[in-house]
């Protein structure tokens, strides 16, 4: 079974403007759509569209959690949160036709209580095993702390599930400390974790991912948003990807599906070059959508054949 943890869950208010958003004007909305967020529980949407089976679990507030769950049931996905007497943060989503991205407005999420936290390490000691997989992405809520996510990893390694890691700063060092089998970090993140604050030629950032696997990180992905990502793998092979052209109607979500679409080709026994590939696929249909979930399998066979793949060692 694959368990995507979406610690910190969110509802999307996805609002669409008919021109380029400005400062000092009336933006005019000529849309308004909701949908799942919080980046695990994306992954879980690519996984269902590809009738790969999945459970979405992680922390939400009873308040309004109703609506997320609704939201997953409405992909098929199926919901094993831990519920706490709170708010589900809302994450605004901005987008117009500047073609230039969104903008991407979070809450901090509520603060998860001793309760919750004891409540999740029950439900991974009761589930997980050996062959499943166990996905973290987003950034985690208040009161789960750098140790207490370390606990949550170390937890999940005891049981022996393959662990894949999207986080930030201190949470990815965690992960990085913890040994997992694959990070993805984008850009900024990974440069925040070396400190790079000169530009470099993107080969440079290999001896900064030898770093990384010699520190016992398994595999990285590391992602550099339009432009592709670079893949490093255990035994030392280093890939670089080139995306295909794409009209974008929503980057948000996008890391998450691309992360979805390698989870899925792991999880049917595909090399991690090949799900990378896939991932890459996966990621650009997704950005073609307005939504912030899911994605289009036919585009995805498209695209798969105009990504370029290079490899680099
Ligand atoms: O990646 C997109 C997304 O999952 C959105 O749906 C939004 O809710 C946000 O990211 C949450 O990100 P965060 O890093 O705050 O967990």
């Amino acid at each position: 079974m694959i368990y995507t943890f979406t610690l910190n869950t969110a509802i999307d208010k996805i609002i669409t403007f008919e021109s380029e958003i400005k400062r000092r004007k009336n933006n005019k909305i000529s849309n308004i759509m909701y949908d799942v967020g919080g980046k695990a529980v994306h992954v879980s949407i690519i996984l269902e569209q590809l009738g790969i089976a999945n459970k979405a679990s992680g922390f939400i507030g009873s308040q309004n959690g109703g609506i997320l769950i609704k939201l997953l049931e409405q992909y098929g996905v199926k919901s094993d949160f831990i519920e706490q007497e709170a708010k589900t943060r809302e994450s605004v989503v901005l987008l117009d036709n500047s073609n230039e991205g969104s903008y991407m407005i979070t809450e901090k999420g509520f603060r998860v209580s001793e309760d919750s936290y004891k409540r999740l390490l029950d439900y991974i000691e009761e589930n997980l095993k050996l062959s499943d997989i166990a996905v973290f992405s987003g950034s985690p809520p208040p009161g789960i702390d750098v140790g207490k996510y370390t606990v949550i990893l170390k937890k999940v390694k005891e049981k022996k599930a393959k662990i894949f890691v999207d986080s930030a700063s201190d949470y990815l060092k965690a992960a990085i400390d913890s040994g997992v089998f694959m990070i993805k970090p984008n850009e900024d993140e990974f440069r925040e974790i070396f400190n790079i604050t000169e530009k470099i030629e993107e080969r440079e950032y290999i001896k900064y991912l030898d770093m990384l696997l010699d520190k016992g990180t398994e595999n990285i992905v590391l992602s550099l948003g339009k432009n592709g990502s670079i893949l490093a793998k255990k035994n030392r092979e280093i890939f670089r990807y080139y995306p295909p052209e794409i009209i974008q109607q929503n980057d948000t979500g996008a890391g998450d599906s691309f992360v979805g679409g390698i989870v899925s080709q792991v999880s049917l026994g595909e090399s991690l070059e090949e799900a990378v590939l896939f991932g890459t696929a996966v990621s650009a249909s997704k950005a073609s959508q307005k939504l912030s979930s899911g994605f289009d399998i036919k585009q995805t066979q498209i695209f798969l054949s105009k990504i370029k793949r290079e490899q680099w060692r």
